[in-house]
């Protein structure tokens, strides 16, 4: 049993704090992405990559991970190497953070961990690539991420590129409806497809400025009620999107790959991603990455508005 149970959680490096203190802009980051999202070495460098970005925009990044039965907002290099390193790094959603608290493991946090302590933290904001979504095989497997129904009951502001392409896209944006979390396109009327720029389904709801965006997260708090999230929907820049005719071809052949192999639960979503990434010789993975970072970037900059107004 790990003896920090009862401490401080997440523990929060003293960059995260003295920030968090002096109310200066924060962003939250996963490490999934890092631990189980990316290829190995590539991983360990975008790590340190995002968290720069975050940085170079004014802004204190606190990616969040549990090392040893310790959950953090803010890690030290040694920490984030551990989480990039993937021997005996779980894959933590919110419902694994008990356990792995209570048995001392060391596990990247999904969108569903994160939010989760980064909220808890404190923290409003916070930036990722895909969130998890109903899978295209819902009827046989109900595979559908934790990611939706957290969100449905944590006051936090996700910017992401849209939902994973791997999924059932019109499934899940239904269920981000019923749930009643709020989802803005950031300069689009058209709902990001991750790797693409365009899912082909529309938004109600779009914004042009950071500062828009804060004035929505304002209003969330005014009215009150249930203390949903708000998706930010920041499509991959045109010019970098993966080619949408090889996207939809590898795609089919990857659904078709993890049903043959027997893939299920947690592992659905890193086989995808991994075939994905091997199928289009890279291609996907430099789609990713570009998607990532145009988040973190606004990240930031919703932080930077959202503390201004404070
Ligand atoms: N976005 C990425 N790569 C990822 C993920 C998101 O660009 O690896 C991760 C997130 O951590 C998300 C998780 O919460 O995939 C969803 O996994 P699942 O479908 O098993 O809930
Ligand atoms: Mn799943």
């Amino acid at each position: 049993m790990s003896q920090h149970t009862a401490g401080e959680v997440p523990v929060l490096s003293e960059e995260v704090r003295e920030a968090l203190a002096m109310r200066r802009p924060v962003v939250a980051l996963e490490s999934t992405i890092i631990a189980h999202g990316l290829p190995r070495p590539r991983n360990l460098a975008v790590g340190g990559e995002l968290e720069a970005l975050v940085r170079a925009e004014g802004a204190v990044p606190a990616t969040i991970a549990v090392v040893d039965g310790v959950a953090y907002a803010g890690l030290d290099k040694a920490q984030l190497e551990r989480i990039a390193g993937g021997e005996g790094v779980r894959k933590l959603g919110h419902r694994d953070l008990a356990p792995a608290l209570a048995t001392g493991a060391t596990g990247a946090t999904t969108v569903s961990a994160t939010a989760f302590l980064a909220a808890r933290a404190g923290l409003r904001v916070f930036a990722t690539g895909g969130l998890g979504g109903v899978h295209r095989e819902w009827a046989q497997t109900q595979d559908e991420s934790a990611d939706l129904s957290l969100l449905a009951r944590t006051r936090i502001t996700v910017v992401c590129a849209g939902v994973k392409s791997i999924l059932d896209v019109p499934a899940t944006l239904q269920r981000l409806e019923t749930l009643g979390v709020g989802v803005l396109g950031y300069r689009t009327r058209r709902f990001p497809g991750f790797y693409l720029a365009d899912s082909g389904e529309p938004v109600d709801w779009s914004v042009d400025r950071p500062e828009e965006v804060a004035a929505v997260m304002a209003a969330q708090d005014a009215l009150g009620g249930p203390e949903s999230a708000l998706l930010v929907a920041n499509p991959v820049a045109e010019a970098e999107q993966l080619d949408p005719e090889l996207h939809d071809r590898v795609l089919a052949e990857a659904l078709a790959a993890c049903r043959e192999q027997g893939i299920t639960g947690q592992a659905v979503t890193p086989f995808l991603l991994g075939f994905l990434v091997r199928a289009t010789g890279g291609a996907s993975l430099e789609a990713n990455l570009a998607a990532v970072r145009g988040n973190v970037r606004l990240g930031a900059r919703i932080a930077g508005a959202w503390a201004e107004r404070a």
